[in-house]
């Protein structure tokens, strides 16, 4: 078996680029099980909280489920031809917890196992460089039932499946993630309750945080005993560049309180050696730190890692209460995530958000790529870790032509400014080994359904024909030049 590492593979470069990348940049592009894979009751899957979410009615955009989505689960062949096709170096998708370990406990189940071996066979067959996703999102309703991520336990499963996962794949995957964005999954599914499984209680949303990062330090530690040396782990993270809306003293508070509960709540035990006191103080009448947090656990968080994941779609621009303007109701509840009567900010409730700028795409996200480079820059700064971009993207409002092509220049744009960013970050110093492009497929967006289009190949629902859009043919460009024209 091959094991390319995406992150020190070559890459074919066959002209010389305006702006090229280093020898070796990943060039990939991202999915998650629960939004390609459907299959949902196949090979003895069980129901994740995102299939309970789905079907409980009002929760998802027309009743949308992830049931078929776009049968990648079948149709995974062609999906990787596709991929090989574009001259992906790399590509990053997500294990699919309920599908290797259906009740979260026990031993792995082999049909769901063989899966992602064969997908990881095929990858690199065609040269393409598997990066997996331990947990982008899909918990095993079993353990919801047993009271989810708010509960401690919780965190010794996923390090459990982990062990499971990384035995039986560990020979053909050399880039392992442990969770996808888990700001998504204490905030908005513990939280404002717009994402699986759907709750509303502060208190819940942080323990759900605390026992997230604990179960990240566990499956570290669980994936070092059963990789090879020379695998490398990493986590994703939706980290917010979080801009002041003016230099206020009360708008540079609002910041430090979203920067402290959407962004150190992950790299402070994961880099910096503990949870921060703001953010403690910030959150004290909600939840009792010392009690969630016990002896030891910020040491198994911050168990040393590889790479670090950054997902940017767009900058977070905050005020305080007192010195809001008066925005649209939509760039009021811009904190990118849906609407919902509660918050996804325990303790800084009071904070507004604001559009960064009018130029936005088809979720209402600005399109703001200095953020992107000054993230990467930040974080180089910060923890000193070889950085992926391991998402990017955006929806736009695809239409299929009458010749059957989908013409997507918002997207070629969109892509091209923050890959000049990625450009300019690493001209700055950012170690940046990798971009992945969300998504490779149009998918189910979550609480938006079908309804909204991030792929650079478009999927007809109905018949699951993938056509590449403009864009997968320009990325393909990009690849093969090596950076931009
Ligand atoms: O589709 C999601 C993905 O699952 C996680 N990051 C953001 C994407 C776009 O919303």
């Amino acid at each position: 078996m091959t094991m390319t590492d995406p992150t020190t593979a070559a890459h074919a470069s066959v002209a010389a680029p305006r702006v090229a990348f280093p020898p070796g940049f990943a060039w990939g592009a991202a999915t998650a099980a629960y939004q390609i894979e459907g299959a949902a009751a196949e090979d003895g899957r069980t129901p994740s909280i995102w299939d309970a979410f789905a079907k409980t009615p009002g929760k998802v955009l027309n009743g949308d489920t992830g049931d078929v989505a776009v049968d990648h689960y079948h149709r995974f062949r062609e999906d990787v031809r596709l991929m090989a096709d574009l001259g992906l170096t790399s590509y990053r998708f997500s294990l699919s917890w309920p599908r290797i370990q259906p009740t979260g406990r026990g031993p792995a189940v082999e049909r769901g196992l063989d899966f992602y071996r064969a997908l990881v066979d095929t990858l690199l067959e065609h040269g393409i460089s598997p990066v997996a996703t331990l947990y982008h999102w899909d918990l095993p309703q079993d353990l919801e039932e047993a009271g989810g991520w708010p509960v401690r336990e919780t965190a010794y499963r996923f390090a459990e499946y982990a062990a499971l996962a990384g035995a039986a794949l560990g020979d053909r995957i050399p880039v392992w993630t442990t969770l996808n964005e888990p700001w998504c999954s204490a905030f908005l599914g513990y939280g404002s309750g717009v994402h699986a499984p759907g709750r509303t209680n502060p208190a819940d949303a942080l323990k759900a945080a605390h026992h997230l990062n604990l179960g990240h330090g566990l499956a570290v530690g669980a994936l070092r005993e059963v990789l090879p040396a020379s695998a490398k782990i990493a986590v994703s993270l939706n980290l917010h560049l979080v801009r002041p809306l003016t230099d206020a003293p009360e708008d540079r508070e609002a910041a430090r309180r979203i920067e402290a509960v959407g962004n150190r709540v992950w790299t402070g035990p994961m880099f910096k050696g503990g949870y921060d006191e703001d953010l403690k103080a910030d959150t004290a009448h909600i939840v009792d730190w010392d009690e969630l947090v016990r002896p030891g656990d910020e040491a198994e968080i911050g168990r040393p890692i590889d790479l670090l994941g950054l997902n940017y779609y767009n900058p977070t621009v905050v005020s305080a209460p007192n010195g809001a303007v008066v925005e649209t109701a939509e760039a009021a509840r811009n904190d990118g995530h849906g609407d919902s009567e509660f918050s996804c900010w325990p303790g800084s409730e009071d904070v507004v958000f604001h559009l960064a700028n009018d130029d936005v795409t088809a979720m209402g996200w600005p399109i703001d790529a200095s953020g992107l480079s000054d993230s990467l820059v930040g974080m180089h700064n910060d923890f000193g870790l070889p950085l992926l971009v391991t998402e990017n993207g955006a929806a736009f409002e695809d239409v299929v032509g009458p010749d059957g092509e989908v013409d997507d220049p918002e997207r070629v744009r969109y892509v091209e400014l923050h890959l000049q960013a990625v450009a300019d970050a690493i001209a700055a110093g950012a170690d940046v080994r990798g971009y992945y492009l969300w998504s490779f497929l149009d998918n189910f967006e979550w609480a938006y359904g079908y309804s909204k289009r991030f792929g650079i190949v478009h999927v007809d629902y109905d018949t699951q024909k993938r056509t590449p859009k403009s864009s997968a043919r320009w990325y393909a460009e990009v690849i093969r030049r090596g950076g931009l024209a």
